[in-house]
C-alpha cells in the first residue's frame, strides 16, 4: 500500500478531461487501493485519479459517518444518469487547501459505473454522497468546485488563495 502525493490547484493536470478506462486489472485495483489509503489519511470523503496525477476516469469515495461501518466505493468510468432537486452546501477540496465555499449541486443523483470486478453498478445517492459523487466526477472533467463560484466569489477566492500558496511556499 502507498500514500500518494495530492496535486494542488493550479496544477494543469487538474484541468484536463480524463480518458476512460478500458481495462480493469490488478494494476487498476492496486491504484484504487492506494487512492483509498490516501483519501482516508488526508482525511477526505472522496478522491479522483487526476488529483494524484493520473488522468483516468477512476474515483474512490467513503461518506459513511464515524458511527457506521466504512463503505468504500471504487468507481470506474462513473457517470451521472439522473439528477433531481437542489442542494447548496459547503465544500472543500484536497487539491484546493484551506478554502471552503458553498456550491450549488443536485440534491439527488443516479450514478452508473463499473466496480473493480468489472460489474455494471447503478446507484442512487442523496445527502453528502450525492454531493461527493458530483464533486469527484467533476474532477474527471477537469472541473473544480471553485469553477462553480460566482465571478465575485471567484475574485475573492483568487486573492485569498494567492496568500495560501505563498504561506505554503514559505513552509517548504
Ligand atoms: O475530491 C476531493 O478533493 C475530496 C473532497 C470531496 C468532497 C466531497 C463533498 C463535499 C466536500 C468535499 C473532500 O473530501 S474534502 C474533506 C472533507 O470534506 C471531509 C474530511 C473529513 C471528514 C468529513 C469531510
Ligand atoms: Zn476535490
Amino acid at each position: 500500500m502507498a500514500l500518494l502525493r495530492i496535486l494542488h490547484y493550479p496544477d494543469p493536470i487538474l484541468k484536463q478531461v480524463c480518458a476512460p478506462i478500458d481495462q480493469i486489472d490488478d494494476g487498476l485495483r492496486t491504484l484504487a487501493r492506494d487512492m483509498a489509503e490516501t483519501m482516508y489519511a488526508a482525511p477526505g470523503v472522496g478522491l479522483a485519479a487526476p488529483q494524484i496525477g493520473i488522468s483516468r476516469r477512476l474515483i474512490v469515495l467513503d461518506c459513511s459517518s464515524r458511527d457506521e461501518a466504512p463503505e468504500l466505493l471504487s468507481c470506474v468510468n462513473p457517470e451521472i444518469v439522473e439528477r433531481e432537486g437542489e442542494a447548496y452546501e459547503e465544500e472543500g477540496c484536497l487539491s484546493v487547501p484551506e478554502y471552503y465555499a458553498r456550491v450549488s449541486r443536485s440534491a439527488r443523483v443516479k450514478v452508473r459505473y463499473l466496480d473493480l470486478e468489472g460489474n455494471r453498478v447503478e446507484r442512487e445517492a442523496d445527502g453528502l454522497l450525492a454531493i461527493a459523487f458530483q464533486h469527484e466526477i467533476d474532477h474527471l472533467d477537469g472541473i473544480l468546485f471553485i469553477d462553480h463560484l460566482s465571478p465575485l466569489k471567484r475574485g475573492l477566492f483568487r486573492k485569498k488563495y494567492q496568500k495560501i500558496l505563498e504561506q505554503e511556499k514559505e513552509r517548504l
